[in-house]
């Protein structure tokens, strides 16, 4: 039966975070997704009820409250059923989790901000912004094939699930991007990550 209902989109890379966890804790069953089109420069007025910020991934509850953003989101759903098994609970082990998932997030959100400005009309296109990008992106996944050992051997959490879902909104977004080029332990560690059950069926499609 669902209790809950997920503001939900197929590309979005924050949505995945939150499907992964589901999987993960083996909650699916209880969330009802409905897709929600969302957009940076036409705010969808119909989620502004839910969450002001306009933006997915929003959790309604079963009593109306409405959970946001992803990183919420994926703690409250670690916390029912059982002990929580994505976020370790103190010490080291919580830290380096959470700066991952921060790392994932922020990776996401830097390549959010660099499509939306690629996409506009070349002569409207701001190059610094591009070229900031793009460094910001190179030294991010320059630092996580650095972490590799760190990501193996730690117990998969919301890192991994952060970290995960961001190296797979490049291959949504950025096909053209050889980011697998001299970084072989990070490209091992995604391709294993998206051999997991709960990468597996959140795999988005292609856009068309
Ligand atoms: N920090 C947020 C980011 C969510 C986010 O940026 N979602 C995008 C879709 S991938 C969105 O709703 N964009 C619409 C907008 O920014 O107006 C989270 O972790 O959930």
């Amino acid at each position: 039966m669902t209790d809950m209902t997920l503001h939900w989109s197929p590309l979005s890379p924050f949505v995945r975070k939150v499907m992964c966890c589901l999987h993960e804790r083996g909650l699916a069953s209880r969330v009802q997704c409905i897709r929600t089109k969302v957009s940076s420069q036409a705010p969808n007025l119909g989620l502004i009820g839910d969450n002001p910020l306009i933006r997915i991934p929003t959790l309604v509850l079963g009593d109306g409250q409405a959970l946001f953003d992803s990183v919420v989101i994926c703690e409250y759903l670690d916390s029912l059923d059982g002990p929580p098994t994505l976020y370790p609970s103190s010490g080291a082990a919580r830290w380096q989790a959470l700066r991952w998932q921060a790392l994932g997030d922020g990776l996401c959100d830097t390549l959010i901000g660099w499509r939306h400005e690629r996409d506009r009309p070349s002569d409207q296109q701001n190059p610094a912004l591009l070229n900031a990008a793009q460094v910001k992106v190179d030294a991010t996944l320059d630092r996580l094939e650095a972490e590799v050992g760190d990501l193996n051997r730690a117990e998969f959490g919301i890192g991994h699930i952060a970290v995960g879902c961001a190296l797979g909104y490049l291959g949504v977004r950025f096909t053209a991007m050889p980011w697998r080029d001299g970084r072989p332990g990070l490209s091992q560690w995604h391709a294993a990550f998206e051999g997991r059950p709960s990468a597996l069926i959140t795999r988005p499609p292609l856009p068309e």
